[in-house]
């Protein structure tokens, strides 16, 4: 059995005050919950995180990390530093860091091939554009980035990844993929899975939706039967709101 996720990806937001009083507002209403919950938050705010959540059953993860263990790269952080003050997880190859930071498959795998070298677990968006949706494309992008992303992974490694089905067009638009038609492509990225790395390992993977989740709809996705969590931008930042995505 997958154990759900739930994360938060704040993006760009939150000072280290508001994250603070965010995970103390959250902690006692989530504690109960059966699924796994993660916050991602900008790199000024995890190590405040790591110890607001100390003992708690949040996890914090970061936004993104640098795929080399140092050098002259001005403005990024290792897989290491975010190790070295206790994050555990880390959102890797968000459509938005493709769209404007030239995140490529090619860098979405190196990333994600560090993360596990060192032990943070992974999470790894794929989706589609508006324009690929349109022209019947959704599938044949997926399968391409989920392949890529998934290059040189051995199966035991593989097992730790989370992959997050985001279409891009969903993404902090207000529109959501119909729970349907989430979960047919979410069981179609298993299948590409399986192809990899054969039954038993895919059926470990866990597959998130994400691209605007919020309360009103979180229940009929999390229902769907090859949804394995949410990953949930906008609708994070509030705890009440967070609070109800979690115990959904
Ligand atoms: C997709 C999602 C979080 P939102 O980016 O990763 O954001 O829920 O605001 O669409």
């Amino acid at each position: 059995m997958r154990l759900p996720m739930i994360a938060g990806n704040w993006k760009m937001h939150k000072s280290i005050k508001e994250g603070v009083a965010f995970v103390e507002a959250i902690k006692s209403d989530v504690a109960d919950t059966d699924v796994e919950v993660l916050i991602c938050a900008p790199y000024t705010l995890l190590q405040s995180l790591v110890k607001a959540a100390e003992g708690t059953n949040v996890k914090i993860g970061a936004q993104n990390m640098h795929y080399e263990d140092k050098g002259a790269f001005t403005g990024e952080v290792t897989a290491d530093m975010l190790l070295e003050i206790g994050v555990t997880h880390v959102i890797i190859g968000h459509s938005e860091r493709r769209q404007y930071y030239n995140e490529t498959d090619e860098t979405v795998n190196l990333k994600t091939l560090k993360a596990l070298a060192k032990g943070l677990v992974p999470v790894v968006c794929v989706g589609e554009t508006l324009e690929q949706r349109e022209a019947s494309e959704t599938k044949a992008i997926c399968k391409s980035q989920v392949e890529k992303a998934f290059s040189g992974i051995s199966g035991d490694a593989a097992k730790t990844v989370v992959v997050a089905y985001e279409p891009i067009w969903a993404i902090g638009t207000g529109k959501t993929a119909s729970s349907q038609d989430a979960n047919d492509v979410i069981a179609y990225i298993r299948e590409v899975l399986t192809a990899l790395y054969g039954d038993e390992i895919s059926e470990e993977i866990r597959i998130q939706y994400g691209g605007s989740v919020k309360p009103a709809n979180v229940a009929e996705i999390m229902n769907e039967s090859d949804i394995d969590g949410a990953l949930v931008g906008g609708a994070s930042l509030e705890p009440d709101s967070f609070v109800q995505l979690v115990n959904f």
